[in-house]
């Protein structure tokens, strides 16, 4: 089905994106991601759970700190709630033609920020209760909504971590407001990405008092959703800098740390952005590992950098090896659950045909179809697992499984140690990476 309001088009002379198969050399069709496809027990649809983010498809106009705007959208207007309205039109368009089953956004995204508290809530509430009709007539679902609190020069000290308490209730108004519409929306997450939610010199900060109010606005900020009958899971997106120098959510570990020191394991859990995992020195997979050994798998900003850049990139995902890599840990987990796959990834600056934004989504999703299709195939073989098990087959009976359960001491296990016979294993890394070609690749 395609969809557009009334009479206007805003993505013309493009369909709906259909799966066309390997064979194809459609530019604007899926050569890998048949949504119905059935992959062990799921369809790749409800496997891969795609979003399209509205800040990056219907809002980054190309302008970087070197040069200005090279995009135009075709919902432009002069007024910015005509705007805003035009844009939500064609939002859902461009998700019903292509397929994505959510969306995610922030309140900036979707209505005109205001200096006027009451304008802004005015603003937002307007559009949400037109979102919340195109919800209704599409199907498309919200996958998690957040506040913008760190692009307003109010935020230039912080948000919630703001040495100013003025600031800081600010920021809890944009979050009620985000969390109201999460609500009125149906969402399933909600999001807490701290860009300045962290320090730029010691000079001028107290990083402990700042940490602890950002747990104390979390905490207000979580009963606050419970009590008005949000009952999806709220997420910390962790990333170690940019635009801060310091950012207290620095990866999985810290955010979790955060979540547990503050009490909040019940309620919250992490999204991972792949481009924020190796800005922090990480592979996408291990911060995704991470979440699901400590079960705070909650969603993913699916994008990725670039190999040379020390920078958020946030390029669409083409990199079937990381793709591989972090399905296995989903699938390894049990799937998303309630989270999805977000594709908080830009086309480039000189992309600049509107199908291009087509182009670039279809890409990221035969990625992510192609990861999950060879990870689903490594998993049912089995030969990694075998291998990895094998390599602690030392805990599986006698003193070491003695030790794993936790009934010897350390005294009996340096004893042990005096006796040891140790024989030199290898790791065998090479050969696992041809076994994993041979996946990939045949
Ligand atoms: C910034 C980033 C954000 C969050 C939502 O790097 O990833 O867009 O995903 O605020
Ligand atoms: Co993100």
């Amino acid at each position: 089905m395609e969809y557009f309001v009334g009479d206007k088009e805003y993505f013309k002379g493009i369909g709906k994106i259909k799966f066309e198969g390997k064979g194809s050399d459609n530019p604007l069709a899926f050569r890998y991601y048949d949504a119905n496809k059935k992959i062990g027990t799921k369809t790749m649809a409800e496997h891969l759970r795609f979003a399209t983010a509205y800040w990056h498809s219907f809002c980054a106009n190309g302008a970087d700190p070197f040069g200005s705007p090279t995009m135009s959208f075709p919902f432009a207007n002069k007024d910015p709630m005509v705007e805003a309205m035009a844009k939500a039109d064609a939002a859902f368009e461009f998700f019903t033609k292509l397929g994505t089953p959510f969306y995610c956004f922030h309140d900036a995204d979707v209505s005109p920020m205001s200096d006027d508290a009451k304008t802004y809530e005015q603003n937002y509430h307007k559009v949400a209760a037109v979102l919340l009709q195109h919800q209704k007539e599409t199907g498309i679902k919200l996958l998690w909504n957040t506040a913008n609190a760190f692009s307003h020069p109010n935020f230039m000290n912080g948000a919630a971590t703001n040495p100013d308490f003025a600031v800081v209730s600010r920021a809890a108004l944009q979050v009620k407001n985000c969390l109201d519409v999460n609500v009125m929306l149906g969402g399933s997450n909600y999001v807490f990405w701290g860009g300045r939610e962290g320090y730029m010199t010691l000079l001028n900060t107290d990083m402990k008092r700042e940490r602890e109010h950002l747990g104390r606005f979390m905490v207000m900020a979580r009963d606050y959703g419970r009590s008005i009958g949000f009952k999806g899971n709220f997420l910390i997106e962790p990333k170690p800098m940019e635009p801060s120098k310091h950012q207290y959510d620095y990866d999985a570990q810290s955010a979790i740390a955060f979540i547990k020191d503050f009490g909040l394991e019940h309620d919250f859990k992490c999204n991972i952005e792949a481009n924020h995992a190796t800005l922090a020195g990480h592979t996408f997979a291990h911060d995704l590992q991470v979440c699901a050994d400590n079960n705070m798998l909650g969603s993913v900003d699916a994008n990725q950098g670039d190999a040379q850049n020390g920078w958020d990139t946030d390029e669409f995902p083409s990199n079937v090896y990381e793709t591989v890599s972090a399905m296995l840990v989903i699938l390894r987990k049990g799937g998303l659950e309630s989270g999805g796959l977000n594709f908080d990834a830009k086309r480039r600056r000189n992309s600049t045909d509107l199908e291009d934004l087509f182009i670039a989504h279809i890409g990221g999703m035969d990625s992510f179809a192609l990861g999950l299709e060879i990870a689903n195939k490594i998993i049912e073989d089995g030969k990694f697992d075998a291998f990895v098990k094998n390599r602690y087959a030392s805990f599986d009976s006698g003193n070491g499984k003695t030790f794993e359960k936790g009934s010897m001491d350390f005294a009996s296990l340096a004893a042990l140690g005096r006796e040891a016979k140790i024989v030199k294993t290898s790791g065998k890394q090479e050969y696992l990476k041809n076994l994993l070609n041979s996946y990939l690749f045949g």
